[in-house]
């Protein structure tokens, strides 16, 4: 009997032969942010989505500066899922982007171990009703900036200082569409959580 240690880099400090951990996680931040693209680049399952398509009823109500293609937006949630080992699944839930979905945001947090925050440094301002959100819920967050082309590369501490975070949120950089950045964004998530949970947060993320 070792101490679970996953392929990712994540000591999980239990038992190899138990059943796998399933943990909750929320993945929000602002609308066209990248939210059902990263649960849908991740997930090993079919997600569930909720997308509608956007019409012009909504012109002047959602704002789809920077990211003019964009035809649907979430109503409800996104789900997926994720196997990280034989010792940890993580079921991903997508919150819808707009405000006026925010009633939804109760019933999805039931349950998290933590969230993502998704951020795109063109909009920073978007991701503020999230970060809120999960401060005053007292849920462990970190904020991955999802770094579309063309945009300017900003460093993580200009981030943090720019949205007035706590010293111990992580920021990292991502790209959601790409299954590799997603897994290492949720890892980085996981270890966050563990260590508030624990106590930690001095300690150095171990993300390998
Ligand atoms: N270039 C680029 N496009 C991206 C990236 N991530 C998402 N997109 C595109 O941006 C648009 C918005 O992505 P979604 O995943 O629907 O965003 P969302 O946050 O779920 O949006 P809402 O649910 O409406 O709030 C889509 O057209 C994606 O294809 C990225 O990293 N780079
Ligand atoms: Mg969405």
């Amino acid at each position: 009997m070792v101490s679970g240690h996953s392929d990712f880099g994540v000591d999980l400090g239990v038992d190899d032969d138990a059943l796998p951990t399933a943990l909750k996680i929320l993945v929000a931040g602002g609308f066209g942010v990248g939210k059902t693209t990263l649960v849908g680049a991740v997930s090993e399952i079919q997600p569930l989505l909720t997308e509608e398509y956007l019409t012009d009823e909504s012109v002047g109500v959602d704002d789809t500066a920077g990211v003019e293609m964009k035809a649907t937006t979430t109503v409800a949630m996104d789900f997926g899922r994720i196997t990280l080992n034989h010792d940890l699944v993580l079921y991903l839930f997508g919150t819808p982007g707009q405000d006026r979905f925010l009633f939804v945001w109760d019933e999805l947090a039931l349950g998290a171990i933590g969230a993502i925050v998704l951020a795109d440094t063109r909009r920073l301002a978007d991701c503020f009703p999230s970060v809120d959100y999960f401060e005053r819920r007292g849920l462990p967050f970190i904020v991955a900036v999802n770094c579309f082309e063309g945009t300017r590369l900003f460093e993580p501490a200009e981030v943090q200082l720019a949205l007035n975070l706590d010293p111990g949120v992580p920021v990292i950089m991502c790209d959601a569409r790409r299954r590799d950045s997603a897994k290492e964004t949720l890892i980085a998530l996981v270890e966050h959580a563990m260590k508030t949970a624990w106590g930690q947060q001095d300690e150095p993320a171990t993300v390998s």
